[in-house]
């Protein structure tokens, strides 16, 4: 009996302990009390392969994704696919279910280019795919939940990729700008009656960087210096393309917009060096893309134009390694965006650093801003290793956007946080407290920010790291066929932050108490532990 109540005693602790965790409330001002306004949108977002599966079925084509993960598996950390992932091809009632859990005003989600166009081109529109969006967004809008629909998150059609994909040449007479182009065309005719938030390109950044430059996602090329800055090159005309045709052959009444990846950065110390360090911190990571559509003048920063232009001249090249867009490209870029759509995660320290010269073989975009990047360890670390939370970023992030670039409207797209799998995830909801109490800041400073999204409303395929890495407000068993949705607590703090449109710092929800069948599972764990320590005892 004793060791039966030891048992129990210990059980119950561990229990208690878990739930009556919570987190820290990093805030820079006091937003206790201060309310969201009653319009600003709050939403959750996701990507296609993340989460869809089906990845040969409905007609689908493939994407350079789903070459990647059978020609190099080993690349993957888990050796996993989004072959099936959160399975959303078939579950995506539940999805909008969820969403409406939530409460959620916006559900940001992703086209499959190769779902639509199984082979890239518009000759051939994949009519099975075309009625999966159909029926996601009529979904979504008869749950009052308005679709902001990004064209491309990274699954460039296969086909196109072995054509030269986002390296082709715009003075090709086959490029991606003219793809690209034909599929938003595609998709305004069959979607632009309900769909009035087009988001073109997702994280030109990130997308080349990985894709192009460090061969980390597909369609992974190894070429930092050239490489990533055609790939950005293409990206930047191909959403002008986008945009142009929107607002030239269409009359439905939305808005087009790119999304953008920045994090902050703050110099190491006051020297000079470190001063220019953070300069060419956002211009190397955002004014490379933030410029050309989103200030008076256009075109690139001169100040990065330059450093390029010099370091080739070094290095040998007769041209620079970013070639200059003409007169009337700049042109044709400016002013593209009806709204910016930011993602941000996390911040740097940085200070300057010719010496990156040398550490890799080739010429690379890293070694062209001469810089150098750390965290303060005493910020919030997540399990990837580049994500630490410092939610004061977001908010110096929001005034330097606002006062750099003429106060546009901002819609924030992604911000979130990685875990191990598990339901009490108090990191998280320390996280997006922090980052929306920075948000609450940005709109006293009056940030025009009208939206958020966390990413991501449900765990996904976290492209190189696989399932190996969170990022859901709800749970999904990837093991289980029917791949269950379960909240988190973090799912049931943002739901409270909906509605109440107030950060509660003593908000303290247990998501066990929503799940039923914890308890089944944990009191069979319970009777099995007792079970075998009588017969071990
Ligand atoms: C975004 N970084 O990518 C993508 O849009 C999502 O598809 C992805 O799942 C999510 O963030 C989480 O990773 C990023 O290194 C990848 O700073 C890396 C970084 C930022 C964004």
């Amino acid at each position: 009996m004793c060791r039966i109540e030891f048992c129990l005693l210990v059980f119950s602790i561990s229990i208690i302990d878990a739930s009556t965790l919570n987190g820290a409330q990093p805030s820079s001002r006091n937003n206790e009390l201060k309310q969201f306004p009653s319009d600003f949108l709050f939403g959750a977002a996701t990507s296609s392969y993340q989460i869809e599966g089906a990845w040969n079925e409905g007609g689908k084509g493939w994407s350079m994704w789903d070459h990647l993960v059978r020609t190099a598996p080993e690349h993957i950390a888990d050796n996993t696919t989004g072959d099936v992932a959160s399975n959303s091809y078939y579950f995506y009632k539940r999805d909008v279910q969820i969403l409406k859990e939530l409460g959620v005003n916006i559900y940001r989600f992703s086209i499959s280019w190769p779902r639509i166009l199984p082979y890239g081109r518009p000759d051939y529109v994949n009519r099975e795919g075309v009625d999966y969006y159909n029926n996601l967004i009529n979904e979504l809008l008869a749950n009052d939940i308005t679709p902001f629909v990004t064209m491309y998150h990274w699954e460039l059609p296969q086909n196109l990729n072995e054509r030269g994909g986002w390296l082709t040449r715009d003075t090709d007479d086959e490029n991606i700008i003219d793809w690209f182009g034909d599929y938003a065309r595609v998709l305004y005719r069959e979607f632009g009656d309900r769909v009035k938030h087009w988001l073109t390109i997702n994280e030109p950044y990130i997308h080349c960087n990985h894709g192009y430059g460090y061969a980390n996602h597909a369609p992974r090329r190894s070429s930092p210096g050239e490489g990533y800055y055609e790939c950005g090159r293409n990206i930047l005309l191909a959403h002008a393309r986008a945009y142009h045709i929107y607002k030239e052959e269409f009359s439905q009444g939305g808005q087009v917009g790119i999304v953008l990846s920045c994090d902050w950065a703050m110099p190491s110390t006051d020297s000079e060096a470190d001063a220019q360090a953070v300069l060419d911190y956002f211009d190397f990571h955002f004014g490379i893309y933030m410029d050309p559509i989103f200030s008076p003048q256009g075109n690139q920063p001169q100040s990065l134009i330059d450093r390029i232009a010099n370091m080739s001249a070094a290095q040998g090249y007769s041209e620079s390694r970013l070639r200059p867009f003409t007169e009337e490209q700049i042109d044709y870029m400016r002013g593209t965006s009806d709204f910016l759509a930011l993602n941000h995660y996390t911040s740097y320290i940085v200070y300057k650093n010719e010496s990156v010269n040398g550490m890799y073989v080739v010429p690379s975009h890293n070694d062209d801003a001469q810089i150098g990047m750390y965290r303060d360890p005493s910020w919030l670390q997540s399990i990837s290793p580049w994500l630490y939370g410092y939610p004061a970023g977001l908010h110096n992030l929001l005034v330097y956007i606002k006062n750099k670039y003429n106060s546009p409207t901002i819609y924030i797209t992604e911000n979130g946080f990685s875990s191990n799998p598990g339901l009490i995830d108090n990191d998280r909801v320390t996280y997006y407290r922090g980052y929306l109490n920075a948000v609450l800041d940005a709109l006293d400073d009056g940030v025009d920010v009208r939206g958020y999204c966390a990413w991501s409303l449900m765990d996904n395929f976290e492209w190189a790291a696989g399932f190996t890495v969170r990022f859901g407000l709800y749970q999904v068993d990837m093991n289980d066929p029917e791949r269950p949705r379960t909240p988190r607590k973090s799912a049931l703090v943002y739901k409270e932050i909906i509605r109440s449109r107030v950060i509660d710092p003593e908000y303290n929800p247990d998501p066990y108490e929503t799940d039923g069948s914890y308890v089944i599972k944990t009191s069979c764990v319970f009777v099995i532990t007792l079970a075998l320590l009588n017969i071990v005892l």
